[in-house]
């Protein structure tokens, strides 16, 4: 086995796909296991942040200083990292990546790293292991697969693509409730994937001209067209789809990020123009997988109205992925309560900012893959060039990963890493 002895670890705030302040943290290491080896392995990580953020997900420490970019400064973050977590690492010698998470999650020592800040922890872990992947001499989906999920060998299965190719809800002024309209292409290779999605997108942005539309993007790089309803949004979706020859080829899927639209007063939901109970959004949901090719929901309903999962459990095909974003956050505990305890949900996003490191993301990934539950590996929508959700999705065998539309650098790049992933395999 290798070691590593880390040499240098440096935080500096850059800015995310919002134009907000985020971290980036470069890492040096070398390799005293190997007395040939004198080499200085470099590496870089960034983190990504959400709009529509889980009441129950790790805490993004952020400066809240109103004349520091409006409060979203996060110069406490990177100062844990330069004065806590770096003087700590720096000159030791680990053989896993894993035992700095341990060390850090043991530093915190709070339940959601509210101390350090899932941020700055994020960061240096993803650092930590794109080092240790290069000290090891493999790519890091390599290094993540031969440290976290041995049980599936050799055995690479590509995920497939949620395309966010429509946004709504926290992600742009496009009048839409929903928050995702993807689009998931089933051809069962990774690049014809990634061609039916770029053809559907360019597709649709002339069908949007044709119609009048200005075809402005959301923080997805999905249009944001002014829409009212989801049933405009899928009739649009599903003629791009038609037009460009996929109809068989292509599936769809929402994120309704449910817990956006719900009136903590009256517990109803406001979506597309209508004010509904858990029991009547499940029978609009119905209507809709009806009509259209929908095979996956994520967060139907709101992260605490478990009643209201349950009856989306029980009412609507069992054909379809109901998947949990803020309803588990990646976070194990609660998806041992949840989705052991209750019936609810059968998939789980994965986002490794709402939980803190790369060790308690894959074990919550293993819980829920031997709980029968699918996974899907998730950007933010306030994201960087990091790519770490692609190595990622490639080393547990992700079903899904969601990366939003095949536009803009930040979302593109991690296409672009599939794609050469692709290659690798
Ligand atoms: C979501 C995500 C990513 P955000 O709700 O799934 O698409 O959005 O990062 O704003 O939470
Ligand atoms: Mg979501």
């Amino acid at each position: 086995m290798t070691s590593s002895r880390i040499q240098s670890l440096q935080a500096i705030q850059i800015l995310d796909s919002r134009g907000l302040p985020t971290i980036q943290v470069t890492i040096s290491v070398t390799n005293p296991s190997d007395p040939i080896d004198n080499k200085v392995y470099w590496a870089k990580s960034s983190v990504p942040s959400g709009a529509s953020t889980g009441t129950w997900e790790a805490l993004e420490l952020r400066d809240n200083d109103a004349n520091n970019y409006g409060g979203k400064g996060v110069s406490m973050a990177i100062n844990n990292i330069n004065t806590i977590i770096a003087p700590k690492l720096i000159g030791n010698r680990y053989d896993r990546a894993m035992q700095v998470d341990e060390l850090m999650i043991e530093l915190d020592g709070t339940p959601n790293e509210s101390k350090l800040g899932a941020n700055s922890i994020l960061a240096v872990s993803n650092a930590v292991h794109r080092a240790m992947a290069k000290v090891s001499k493999q790519e890091l989906f390599q290094y993540l697969r031969s440290e976290y999920f041995d049980q599936f060998g050799e055995d690479y299965q590509m995920p497939r693509l949620m395309s966010n190719i429509i946004n709504g809800g926290a992600h742009a002024d496009s009048g839409l409730d929903v928050q995702e309209f993807m689009v998931v292409p089933n051809s069962g290779d990774l690049r014809t994937d990634v061609k039916i999605a770029s053809e559907i997108y360019h597709r649709l942005k002339a069908d949007l001209h044709k119609a009048g539309q200005i075809t402005s993007l959301g923080d997805e790089g999905g249009f944001a067209p002014k829409l009212a309803t989801s049933v405009e949004a899928l009739d649009l979706i599903t003629r791009s789809v038609q037009e460009a020859g996929y109809a068989k080829q292509c599936n769809i899927a929402l994120d309704v990020a449910s817990s956006e639209l719900l009136d903590s007063q009256t517990q109803m939901y406001r979506i597309d123009g209508q004010n509904l109970s858990a029991g009547e959004l499940v029978k609009h949901y119905n209507s809709l997988i009806t009509k259209y090719d929908i095979i996956s929901i994520e967060d139907g309903l709101a992260e605490d109205d478990i009643a209201g999962w349950q009856i989306a459990k029980r009412e609507l095909t069992a054909d379809l992925w109901q998947i949990g974003d803020d309803l588990f956050v990646t976070n194990s505990k609660r998806f041992q309560e949840l989705a052991l305890g209750s019936n609810v949900a059968n998939g789980i996003l994965i986002k490794p900012n709402q939980i803190g490191t790369i060790l308690e993301t894959v074990q919550v990934i293993n819980l829920a893959l031997s709980n029968n539950y699918i996974t899907a590996i998730s950007h933010r929508s306030g994201e960087t060039t990091d790519t770490l959700i692609s190595d990622l999705a490639v080393a547990c065998n992700s079903k899904f990963i969601k990366l939003g539309a095949p536009a803009r650098g930040e979302r593109v790049v991690k296409y672009n890493r599939l794609l050469e992933i692709a290659e690798l395999i």
